[in-house]
């Protein structure tokens, strides 16, 4: 299987830690959307990363969609999604709030990096950040009323989710939901950066690579 996609994307990234953690083997290419979109479109004609090429060549987009089939694929001694109704009710809130956290972090991105100076909407930025500080002001008090220390044995799709949202978040947007003010995010966050499955898949322009 190739993963087609760069991995300062959350979506990329949630997916290359997802495929460690649920112990599948994988290429990683760092294809950009951007800088290399023809490359790109000619893997994907839609230029959608994460893409992930299987072994029988079918091309998957969408990452909780290639989580999906990352997942039937695993040997079942180990998912990321719980098994127990009420489990699985709190693991799917916290990757709906992590996952919006993403794609509001990607919209100020894009509204910053893509649109002319003069074309950029204040009230759809104000709109958008006040969506991305409601997203974590959830996920901080959820972790609050429920503590958790990931380790790769326990760590489930929602905590991979939020931590990869909320560095993501961190290292594009700095300042924008000031760390000090979410100090169970923050420590959650750093906790899961210190895995082998995240440090082997860095935010950044670098390549997934697993030695063994
Ligand atoms: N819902 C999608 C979002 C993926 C997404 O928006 N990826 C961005 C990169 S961060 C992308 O492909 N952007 C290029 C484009 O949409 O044209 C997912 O979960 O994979």
């Amino acid at each position: 299987m190739q993963l087609i996609g760069m991995l300062d994307s959350p979506y990329v990234r949630r997916v290359a830690i997802s495929m460690q953690l649920l112990d599948l083997r994988f290429e990683h290419r760092s294809v950009s959307v951007f800088s290399t979109f023809e490359q790109f479109q000619q893997i994907n004609p839609v230029v959608k990363a994460p893409t992930l090429i299987c072994d029988d060549g079918t091309v998957l987009m969408d990452s909780t969609l290639i989580l999906q089939y990352a997942e039937a694929l695993a040997n079942s001694e180990r998912s990321l999604l719980p098994t127990g109704i009420a489990a699985l009710q709190r693991a799917l809130r916290t990757i709906g709030l992590a996952l919006a956290a993403c794609e509001k972090s990607v919209q100020i991105v894009y509204e910053h990096k893509l649109r002319p100076a003069e074309k950029l909407h204040e009230p759809w930025l104000n709109r958008v950040t006040g969506q991305l500080l409601a997203a974590y002001g959830e996920l901080e008090a959820d972790l609050n009323s429920a503590p958790s220390s990931p380790t790769s044995k326990t760590i489930d799709q929602g905590g991979v989710s939020t931590a990869v949202a909320w560095h993501f978040t961190q290292q594009m947007l700095p300042g924008l939901v000031p760390a000090s003010e979410y100090p169970a995010l923050r420590e959650f966050s750093a906790k899961a950066e210190a895995l082998a499955e995240f440090i082997a898949a860095p935010h950044g322009a670098g390549t997934y690579y697993r030695a063994d």
